[in-house]
Formats: structure tokens, sequence, C-alpha cells
């Protein structure tokens, strides 16, 4: 079709898709499998720009190339380290091991090829129409795409759904060709060695626990708090876990591993309170970097490192969509702010990470998806909840959450009108090899007003998403403590500690715990 803007009302038939959704990560494979199986005609665009390494990647988006799925499997790799130290305490005689970062990557690198095969062939029999090519709006129902050989393409549609994503934020004060993000890491072709991770959050945390958990050194540049966003005590802990310290019988910090008998395990180093002032390349391909103190002061220090990692945060890719040129709206960081997930454009649609002050992450941008596609297509009038929805930080030790943290369960309720119960565990396979009796931490957030309805649950332990998947579900149908107390816990088990809290931070009593 040609011609200029057609009005937003004019005949689905005019136009060549019902619904063109651009980029094909989470959000926008769910939406437009939907709307295609809901019999609407759908077109998807997907096109990954290189990184300034130069590392592109196939048809899935950011958490099957760079983000969950390679993470995750990096992680596992790293808790494989220490399994097979824990081996050893259950009889296992295991000689000396070596860990080839060249082996986890091609094998990781292969199931992600499978992935995005897959992808290609549920489009295909879902007749939807992808095309791998770069688009842009030109006037409210068309849009320009480009592919990699720079040959252009006009295509209109009735409705758009912008789910394009997110990449790495870059720090303009350092020259990039320096340093690598996580578009780049999962598919390095030789390891990390010595790395400093620049950013406190999610993927900083996690990419440094896998990193030193495969033997490498691993050292954080922390500017202010770590998991920004997330319950403090519970990331304060986390921090405490990598540098190798965690709560005695007492409640005292201590560092693990000191003591005779003691446990091992790979540490991170935290450079706190610091940014970083100048990277200058050395002549064998090294990195010497300075930092000063955060609040703009003075040099702290300086080392030398193999790799550079920045996780500094994730910028909308929304700026090459010419989105002015049709009248939508974005915030400074480039997201667009939504009524169940429309722009102020009536037409156009926004979900997944692009939608401004919303969680990034993928089972979000799916179910928003897919509620959209049923909503527009479908009859539906079910809305995506952004409320209570579980998360995990798959750090060396795991972090689930779901609900409020702690500090905006106070600031909502009113301090005096919650009690939180709480407890530090030992799972029952730390015991034959000694590790840390009070490393993993469970809290309870309750509503003394409401029944004592759960709130907020935090969980710092093994498996901690598996727990925290099933604590959600109850979470979400408004559980009480209560419902968890008389619900029979499954032993031995690290989840039956939801069943068994009993201490309340208020009253003061210790929930430290000292073996089993
Ligand atoms: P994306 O998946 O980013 O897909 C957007 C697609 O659009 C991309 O393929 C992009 O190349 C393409 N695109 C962009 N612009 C255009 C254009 N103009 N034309 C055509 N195509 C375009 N979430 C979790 O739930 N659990 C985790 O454990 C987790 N771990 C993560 C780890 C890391 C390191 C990172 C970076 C993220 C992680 N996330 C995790 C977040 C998760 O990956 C994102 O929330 C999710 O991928 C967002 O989906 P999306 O559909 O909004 O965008
Ligand atoms: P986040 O969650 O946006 O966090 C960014 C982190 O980087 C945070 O610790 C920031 O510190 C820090 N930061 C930001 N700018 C700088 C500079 N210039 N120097 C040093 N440190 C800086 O980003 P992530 O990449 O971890 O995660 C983004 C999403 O991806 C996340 O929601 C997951 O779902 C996947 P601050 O706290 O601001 O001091």
């Amino acid at each position: 079709m040609s011609g200029g803007p057609l009005p937003d009302d004019a005949p689905e038939a005019g136009y060549d898709y019902d619904m063109i959704v651009i980029g094909g990560g989470s959000g926008g494979l769910a939406v437009s499998k939907e709307a295609s199986a809901l019999g609407k005609k759908v077109a998807v665009f997907d096109f990954v720009k290189p990184s300034p390494a130069g590392t592109t990647w196939g048809l899935g988006g950011t958490c099957v190339n760079v983000g969950c799925i390679p993470k995750k499997l990096m992680h596992q790799a790293g808790l494989h380290g220490g399994n097979i130290e824990d081996a050893k305490s259950f009889g296992w005689n295991v000689g000396a091991t070596t860990h080839s970062w060249e082996t986890m990557v091609s094998n990781v690198q292969d199931h992600i090829g499978s992935l995005n095969w897959g992808y290609k062939v549920q489009l295909r029999d879902k007749a939807v129409t992808y095309k791998n090519e770069f688009a842009k709006f030109v006037d409210a129902h068309t849009i320009e795409t480009e592919d990699k050989r720079g040959r252009k393409k006009t295509y209109t549609s009735r409705r758009f759904v912008i789910a394009c994503g997110g990449r790495p934020t870059y720090d303009a004060d350092i020259d990039p060709s320096l340093y690598i993000t996580s578009d780049d890491l999962f598919s390095l072709e030789k390891p990390p060695g010595k790395t400093l991770v620049v950013g406190a959050s999610y993927v900083a945390l996690e990419c440094a626990g896998f990193i030193s958990h495969l033997g490498m050194e691993a050292h954080v540049m922390m500017r202010s708090i770590p998991l920004r966003g997330f319950d403090q005590q519970m990331s304060n802990m986390i921090v405490d876990y990598m540098e190798g310290k965690a709560a005695d019988a007492d409640g005292n910090i201590v560092s693990i591993g000191d003591s005779e008998g003691g446990e091992h395990r790979p540490t991170t180093q935290f450079i706190k309170g610091a940014v970083v002032d100048t990277v200058v390349g050395t002549a064998d391909g090294k990195k010497t970097v300075t930092w000063k103190s955060s609040d703009g002061g003075q040099v702290m220090g300086t080392d030398t490192y193999d790799t550079i990692l920045y996780a500094i945060g994730r910028q909308a890719c929304t700026g090459a969509l010419a989105l002015d040129t049709v009248g939508v709206a974005t915030e400074r960081n480039g997201k667009m702010k939504t009524t169940c997930e429309q722009t102020n454009v009536p037409h156009i649609y926004a979900i997944g990470d692009v939608i401004y002050g919303q969680l990034e992450l993928t089972p979000v941008a799916i179910q928003a998806g897919r509620l959209l596609a049923r909503r527009l297509f479908g009859g539906s009038t079910m809305q995506m909840d952004y409320d209570q929805v579980p998360t995990t930080v798959f750090t060396p030790i795991e972090y689930g959450c779901t609900g409020l943290s702690e500090e905006d369960a106070i600031e909502k309720f009113g301090e005096e009108n919650l009690e939180v119960f709480h407890s530090y565990y030992q799972p029952l396979e730390w015991t034959v090899p000694h590790k840390q009796d009070n490393a993993c931490y469970m809290k309870m957030i309750c509503n003394k007003l409401d029944s004592f309805r759960v709130v907020g649950f935090h969980v710092l332990g093994p498996n901690a998403g598996e727990i925290t998947q099933g604590v959600g579900v109850a979470v979400k149908c408004g559980a009480t403590k209560e419902d968890f107390d008389n619900t029979v816990g499954i032993h031995p088990t690290v989840g039956e500690e939801i069943t068994t809290l009993e201490v309340t931070k208020s009253s003061g009593v210790e929930a430290t715990k000292s073996g089993c």
C-alpha cells in the first residue's frame, strides 16, 4: 500500500498488516504470536545493531541472547564449581579441576542458536511474518525498514506495538573500545580474566558473581548502594556473601574461610563509593583504571584489568524509531508512559522494557504482550498487573523476592503497622561440607492491620528463585501469615522455612542459627 497517512479508523483491510510489532524479543514475540492466533495479519520486525565491540545475535531479543538465558547458564556453571568442592565432603574423590571458558561459551551459544531457530519456526507455524529489518516510523501508519544490506522498504499497519527493548548504557567519558557490556560478555571467545565490573545492580552483581566463581578475579565498583530498588537489608547481605562475609551466631558480620575448617569459596572485591576516573589501554592489551570517590572528589585508587565490564543500566532503543514524527511522547530515558500499554497515540502500543516506570523482566514483557493481544483482538478485558511480580537475582547466593521491600512497606503502611518474621537458616546440604551457618536468610513482611497479610517476601539462599515462584502465587492470592503457618512443610527443604518463621524483628530475639 502507498499514499499518505491513513485515518485511524480506516478499514483494517486497507493496510499491509493489522498489527506491526517492532522488536522480536520477549514481548514482541509473545504479542505477535497471540495476535496471529486470534486471526490477525501480523508482522514482527527484529534487527540487532552490533555493539561497539562488534557483537551481534539472532532472533529472540535480550533475554535469549544476551540476558536471562546465558546469564543463568553461566551462573549455573559457577555454582557447579562449588558443587565439585562440596562433593569431596560427601565422599567423592575429585581430582584437580579446571574450567574451560571456551567450552562453556560454545555450549551456551549452541543452545542459544537452537532457541533462535525455534523462534523462527514458531513464527512461521503461527503465520507471523518475520522480517530481519530495522524499523522506524515515517508517518502514523507507515514504517520504513532497512535490512543488513541497506535495502529500504515501507510497510503500513492499522496498529503498532513498540517492543524494541533496551541496550546497555555506555560511559560517554570512556573510550568504548576499552570496555565491554553484557551484550559482549556471554559470547567472549577468551575468558575475561581479571575483571572490573562497573555498577552495582542486578546485571553487575550477577556477572561479577559468576566470573569469580569460574575462578577469575572480579572487582565491583559500586558508586552508592547495591541493587537500588531492592530491599537493602537483603542487598547488603548479598554484598557481604560475595565479599566472603556472613553473620555469626550473635548476628555480627565476620569473614568466613578465616576460621579453621571454615568454608573457602571464591570472593568478589568491592570498591565502594567510587566511580571510574580514567581508563588507559596498556601495550599488552590490559586496561589500567583509576577511580575517584563518587562524590566527585579525590582519586582513590588504580589497578590493571584484563577486562572492564560496564553494567550501569540500560537505555530504551526508542531513539532511532523517529517517534516524534508520529507524536509518541518519551521520557528522558527514552521510555514511554503508557495506560494499559497504550501510548499517547491511540493506535501505537508499547510493551516490555520500553514502558516507563515498570519492571524490566522477561515474564512481564510476555504477559503484557499476550494480554494486550487478547484485549485488542479477543474481546478480553484482562489487564496486566504489574504488582507483586516475583523475581530473583542470580548472584552466587540467590535472592528471590515478591511484593514490597521492607523500606517500601514501611513507607506504605507505617513501621508500627508491620510485623517482620525472619530467620537465618542453613540448608541441610550445607551442613556436611561445613558451609556458613548464617549466610541464608528469609523474611516475611506482614500487615498487622490486615490479618497479617504478607506484603513482602524475601529469601536469600540456594534455589531462591524456585521457592519464590511458589510463594509468589500465594502472595498474589492474598495469603496471610496464618496461611503459611497452616501449610505443612516439606522436609528437609529450604522451602519449608516459609512455614516455620516465628521470630519477629520487633521482638529483638536473635534469629541466627548454629547448625541444624
Ligand atoms: P528485548 O528482549 O530487548 O527485545 C527487543 C528487540 O527489538 C531486540 O531484538 C532488538 O534488537 C530489537 N530492536 C530494537 N530496535 C529495533 C528496531 N528499530 N527495529 C527492529 N528491531 C529492533 N529478565 C528476567 O526476567 N530474568 C532474568 O534473569 C533476567 N536477566 C537479565 C540479564 C541481563 C544481563 C539483561 C541485560 C537482562 C536480563 N533480564 C532478565 C531482562 C530481560 O532480558 C528483559 O526484560 C526482556 O528481554 C525485555 O523484553 P523486550 O521484549 O522488552 O525487549
Ligand atoms: P540498573 O538497575 O539501572 O542499575 C544501574 C547500576 O549502575 C546502579 O548500581 C547504578 O548506581 C550504577 N551506575 C549508573 N551510572 C553509573 C556510572 N556512571 N558510574 C558508576 N555506576 C553507575 O541497571 P542494570 O544494568 O543492573 O539492570 C537493568 C535491568 O536489566 C534490570 O532491571 C534487570 O531486569 C535487567 P546508583 O545506584 O545509581 O548509584
